[in-house]
């Protein structure tokens, strides 16, 4: 069975849960806590090349680091990755801007909800992502959408 190093509070383990679930794909899910440092770990460094989640472990040992690394892998045969090359190349190009740009607007909103500073810093969400609240609701209403943190 396939093994995915997770932590709890981690958006880019999250994608790759989510897919996961959505291809009805079983897997066995290992929490690291990084709050303790866990990713420094030399058993878990030897895994993962910069020492961070998500780490998709297959049954041989062999690993896949880098969400987007794990997730083209993952969806590769089902029609989330077309075999055309040019819609792959259209993945590809959404998997770098999620990355390069996108993936902060989300995270420092959600950093500031989670440390309870969120009214403090409302101009400054407003300026990260007018509409992230309508956007997420569109994710949300995805087909095999999971919640980052169950209890939630
Ligand atoms: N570009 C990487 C980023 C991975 C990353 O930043 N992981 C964070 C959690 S979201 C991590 O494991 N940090 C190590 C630590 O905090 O010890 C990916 O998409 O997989």
């Amino acid at each position: 069975m396939l093994r995915l190093y997770d932590s709890r509070l981690s958006g880019n383990a999250w994608k790759v849960r989510i897919l996961l679930t959505q291809l009805g794909i079983p897997f066995e899910r290992v929490t690291l806590d990084l709050a303790k440092g866990e990713t420094a770990d030399p058993a878990f460094r030897a895994k993962s090349r910069f020492a961070r989640v998500p780490v998709l472990e297959f049954e041989d040992g062999r690993t896949i680091v880098e969400s987007a690394a794990i997730m083209l892998f993952l969806a590769e045969g089902s029609a989330l990755l077309p075999d055309d090359r040019y819609l792959r190349a259209e993945v590809t190009s959404w998997l770098t801007f999620e990355q390069a740009d996108l993936l902060r607007a989300l995270a420092l909103p959600r950093f500031y909800h989670m440390r309870g500073i969120a009214d403090q810093m409302a101009s400054r969400i407003a300026d990260c992502f007018p509409s992230i609240g309508a956007w997420l609701q569109r994710v949300k209403a995805q087909p095999g959408w999971v919640p980052l943190v169950e209890e939630v």
